[in-house]
């Protein structure tokens, strides 16, 4: 009988970031410590809200977070997670959380270098429906000896040393980036537990004729938003107009955006005058991704998303992102 062919050649995460690591002479392996803590809160997490439904978990935990959204229970219990893996990897020197008000310091972690940012569920209003959620982080490494402050990481994107994030969706996908390098997509295998490589070098097409965005906000846009979108309505050179995609968790519409391309924005408006997305850990690590990927990602005044810093953790921008040539386009509406 013919035996199926099986890949015994796996590459999982942890293989992956200690094949990265003995690229850099210089790397101490902290960031892959960092990185197996980082990958642990999000099979956690992916555990959790797989039971929500059959364990009690699923509705609100009766509190609000900073920035004044109900937190659900899962909200509660993944911040809970995360924060608990960054200061046990013990390379974690702060921590800043969309659901915490301030910045966690980690001071027992004696010389750790590295400061995150996170949201630990994005999209959370989807959880109780089963629709798909994830996890964004943003990684910055404090200079040498530096002991952590505030300003360590009110930084722009183009100093971040790592981004990505994790989609808890029919399976767990969880998408990395490093500076200067490549997107690279893994597939969490429940069976063995271990995140494995299934997206290599992921490259978001030039073009595609997909926009994800809450138009039930047209009514506080601006003019050339408003251009902007009933453009794509029109017939393009194809004949056709464009296909709306909206599901209301970023990390789902952005992975889609990725995979299939086309634009996703949250722009700002009269209502959200500086967006609703958080820089640090919405729209920052999107941009690295997006842009490493070989798509753009702009504010509403189509300055650079990576370039963008922040003056508060918690402030908001607006953000469009997506494949080169259609946020291209975005540009020609705003000029
Ligand atoms: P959250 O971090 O409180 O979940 O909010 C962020 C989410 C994004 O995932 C999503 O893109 C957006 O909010 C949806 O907002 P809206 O319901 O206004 O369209
Ligand atoms: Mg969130």
């Amino acid at each position: 009988p013919e035996v199926e062919k099986v890949n015994t050649n796996i590459v999982t995460l942890t293989r992956f970031l200690t094949e990265e690591q003995t690229k850099h002479k210089e790397a101490t392996g902290d960031f892959t410590l960092l990185c197996h803590a980082l990958q642990f809160s999000f099979k956690s997490i992916a555990y959790y809200i797989r039971r929500s439904t059959l364990v009690n978990l699923t509705g609100l935990a009766g509190s609000a977070n900073v920035t004044g959204d109900e937190q659900k229970k899962l909200d509660v219990i993944s911040n809970d997670l995360f924060i608990e893996a960054m200061r046990s990897s013990g390379r974690c020197a702060m921590l800043v959380s969309e659901e915490e008000e301030h910045i966690i310091f980690f001071r027992g972690s004696k010389g750790a270098r590295y400061a995150i940012a996170c949201d630990p569920i994005d999209g959370s209003s989807n959880l109780d429906a089963g629709v798909s959620v994830g996890t964004i982080f943003a990684i910055h490494k404090l200079p040498e000896g530096a002991s952590a402050t505030k300003e360590d990481i009110l930084k722009p994107g183009t100093e971040l040393v790592a981004a990505g994030f994790t989609m808890y969706g029919a399976s767990a996908q969880l998408v990395i980036t490093m500076k200067g390098s490549t997107v690279n997509g893994f597939t969490l295998d429940n069976g063995v537990g271990e995140f494995i490589l299934t997206h290599p070098d992921m490259k978001i097409p030039r073009a595609r004729t997909i926009y994800s965005v809450n138009e039930g906000n047209s009514l506080y846009w601006e003019d050339k938003t408003k251009n902007y979108f009933n453009s794509l309505k029109e017939a393009q050179p194809d004949g056709k107009p464009y296909s709306a995609r909206y599901i209301g968790s970023m990390v789902s519409d952005a992975y889609r955006t990725l995979l299939y391309g086309g634009i996703f924005a949250y722009p700002a408006d009269k209502k959200s005058p500086k967006g609703k997305l958080r820089i640090l850990y919405e729209c920052a690590p999107m941009a690295m991704v997006f842009e490493n990927a070989g798509g753009q990602a702009v504010d509403s005044n189509m300055k650079r998303m990576l370039e963008v810093v922040p003056e508060h953790i918690h402030d908001r921008s607006g953000i469009f992102m997506g494949s080169y040539d259609e946020v291209e386009k975005v540009k020609t509406f705003y000029k």
